[in-house]
């Protein structure tokens, strides 16, 4: 076809402006997949490192391909037996990298990494682990779903019917394992603690020895949650009694086929007795005789027990207490390979919660945090929280165990007690969204886990800034790179949890949640069938005098399970703080708050700044477009859409169910809510407000 001039003039610059665009938009997109770890070109640098493992030919490569600084430089990397370092601590000094161990050195070729990209200058100093073992957890299924996961399939596994190893899960596991090394992480626990006996199946056996292969070169061990009544439901055996002697020797025999495909397999994690889960009391035993007859086995090995203390039974009047209640008698029975695995509060992973009485209190037993990377309880990937704050929060928090300064970061590090092994977990957010978390934003949580977990007094204003600058590198002709966005955003992640607090579950409210899915808000929710310990009325106590729990002496008595003066700090409704209030005291409506504001005014205002908190969010990020690529961009936007609408569903939904019995006019001068509360009542919060989450929990 012949085409006239003045047409094809046109056409040509018509397709060549598409062209262009084309070009500048795939220039401008990115699906997050790198992380923090993207790429500038390097300069040249020679690496001397007189050994040679897959370890340290990862810190050669990392270093080679991403060297920032002076070119054509030398650096030496070399393990020494320098007593100053800890565990995989190293020194950076001008001429090379140190440690004691080969992780240690690949660690500090990415500290050293990370510090040219964020140009700091000064490169000479040494770093030690407040933590020995530095672990994800994965609630990852056989069948390749992942219990509270929103970022897609497991990584992992995807159905016992597919256990073959492409090259692209070994891409992927490789990618994995690197990006933990990138921030310290040495541990990755494969599967859910509500683990399938079948885990532990032969087949299955092999794709974790192959997982394991891929971890390794990045210093990364891998674990497994087992199922404690494996010996019957696999075994075949006749029960699963820890002090049975075919148990024994069945998981003895099981330990050995592990340890001959994993030699470094680093242990078991154990959820016993709780939520159904089997465990050693179904025989009559205690948690410690279970967890010690898996310690004494795994111990020739070098292998570790993590043993679970989120235990709870339905019929007990607080589930607050029920922790502390069943594992401080047992201070000092555990074998010095088991940790007990705490979670950050004694609940379950509120948006806020006091640390764990338990924390400080186990004086003769070795006790690891537990924090929850995955949002199950702060909207899931669909909102933008930093966690980074709350677990601050929680690791600075004084137990005043051993007297003042008794920080839960110090009760569980070694610096207090005589632990053998420290430990930190962190229930992992990574699925297969080709930006692993689901939000370009929950990769900071993952970061932030890893960094906490490498050094416990590190700010979360440090972490922020660092995981900013790293994700999203700028154009180099960016003007106002650090006022117009570095700046904004650091704030915003800052507040976000704050903000998540406010909006869904502030002063001390907890577990408020519709339904299963813990997404949205549901006070009135409490179905014949359910246990009364999973709805939420048995938690906010709302009745026409008041509303909260009361934990003190003349309540629970939660508040005895804290250490003096504490114990009695929170037991005095006037010197307990606010952000607890409601946790550990019933309350009037008509009580006169710090503000001035009666409790009921106060509770509206801070659902109200929750909301306004969101919005501003939404500016904050409008404002950022021209600093972000297209994709990215547009991602985060329409997720903030989605928190606004949910921060106004919990508002309102909470406000006008409270308002039921404080009978009492939300304040004029606040926005009035927009949705009718029966409406709210009858509709699914996670189809109301747009994009779904967690489809696994849909279904
Ligand atoms: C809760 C989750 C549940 C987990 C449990 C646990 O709702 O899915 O199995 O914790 O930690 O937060 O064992």
């Amino acid at each position: 076809m012949i085409l006239k001039a003045p047409f094809s003039g046109k056409f040509i610059l018509l397709f060549t402006l598409v062209l262009v665009f084309i070009t500048i938009t795939v220039a401008r997109a990115n699906n997050g997949h790198e992380l923090w770890l993207s790429k500038a070109s390097p300069t040249s640098v020679e690496i001397v490192c007189k050994r040679k493992s897959p370890i340290l030919s990862n810190a050669i490569k990392e270093l080679q391909d991403g060297w920032q600084g002076k070119k054509g430089a030398k650096l030496v990397l070399a393990v020494t037996d320098d007593k100053t370092l800890k565990g995989d601590g190293f020194r950076l000094e001008k001429e090379g990298i140190y440690s004691r161990t080969e992780a240690g050195i690949l660690y500090g070729a990415f500290e050293l990494l990370r510090r040219q990209s964020l140009n700091l200058s000064d490169n000479r100093f040494v770093s030690n682990p407040s933590y020995e073992l530095r672990v994800l957890n994965h609630w990852d299924n056989l069948n390749g779903s992942i219990e509270r996961g929103y970022a897609g399939r497991s990584i992992f596994w995807r159905g016992e019917k597919d256990l073959n190893v492409s090259s692209k899960d070994l891409e992927l596991w490789q990618q994995y394992a690197r990006a933990n090394a990138s921030i310290g992480i040495n541990g990755s626990v494969l599967n859910n603690v509500n683990s399938s006996p079948r885990m532990l199946a032969p087949e299955n056996l092999k794709r974790v020895k192959a997982i394991a292969d891929a971890l390794r070169p990045y210093g990364v061990r891998t674990y497994l949650s087992v199922n404690f009544s494996s010996p019957a439901a696999l075994g075949g055996l006749k029960t699963s009694d820890p002090l049975d002697q075919e148990v024994i020797k069945w998981w003895k025999n099981k330990a050995s086929e592990i340890y001959k495909l994993v030699p470094d397999f680093g242990g078991f994690l154990v959820k016993a007795n709780s939520e159904g889960q089997p465990g050693p009391q179904d025989f009559g035993r205690t948690h410690a005789e279970g967890a010690n007859m898996l310690a004494d086995i795994l111990k020739p090995f070098n292998g570790i027990v993590m043993w679970r203390a989120f235990v709870y039974s339905s019929t007990d009047k607080d589930r607050a207490r029920q922790a502390y209640s069943e594992f401080k008698p047992l201070d000092g029975q555990f074998r010095d390979n088991v940790i007990i695995q705490v979670k950050n509060g004694p609940i379950d992973f509120q948006p806020r919660e006091p640390f764990s009485p338990l924390f400080g209190a186990l004086k003769k037993t070795s006790v690891m945090p537990e924090f929850q990377v995955t949002q199950e309880y702060l909207g899931h990937s669909n909102h933008l929280v930093f966690l980074s704050t709350m677990w601050e929060e929680c690791l600075k928090s004084d137990t005043y165990q051993e007297g003042k300064g008794s920080t839960v970061a110090r009760c569980t590090d070694g610096s207090i007690f005589n632990q053998k092994h420290t430990a930190v977990a962190g229930v992992a957010n990574i699925g297969l969204d080709s930006n692993w978390t689901g939000h370009h934003f929950a990769q900071a949580n993952w970061y932030a886990f890893g960094r906490l977990a490498w050094d416990n007094t590190l700010g979360s204003e440090k972490i922020a800034n660092e995981w900013i600058r790293l994700t999203f590198k700028p154009a180099k002709s960016a003007v106002n790179w650090e006022n117009g966005f570095i700046e904004p955003i650091r704030k915003m992640m800052l507040e976000s949890r704050e903000a998540a607090v406010n909006y869904s579950m502030p002063l001390g409210l907890h577990h408020i949640f519709s339904a299963n899915h813990h997404y949205g808000p549901g006070p009135w929710w409490a179905p014949a069938n359910v246990r009364v310990d999973w709805t939420p009325p048995y938690y906010h106590q709302a009745e026409s005098n008041g509303i909260g729990f009361d934990r003190t002496k003349s309540g629970s008595n939660s508040v005895g399970q804290y250490a003096e003066p504490l114990a009695s700090q929170l037991n005095d409704i006037k010197s307990c703080p606010e952000i607890y209030l409601l946790w550990f005291h019933h309350v009037p409506w008509d009580y006169k708050m710090k503000s001035g504001r009666t409790l009921w005014d106060e509770l509206c205002n801070k659902y109200d700044i929750g909301v306004n908190q969101v919005r501003e969010f939404q500016k904050v990020w409008d404002k950022a477009e021209q600093f972000v690529d297209t994709e990215r961009f547009a991602h985060v936007q329409s997720r903030l859409k989605v928190q606004t609408r949910d921060a106004q569903v919990w508002k309102d939904g909470c406000l006008l169910y409270f308002q039921q019995f404080s009978k009492r006019r939300i304040p004029y001068e606040l926005e009035r809510p927009v949705y009718e509360l029966d409406f709210l009542k009858s509709v699914n919060p996670m189809q109301l407000t747009g994009k779904p989450s967690g489809e696994e929990w849909m279904k």
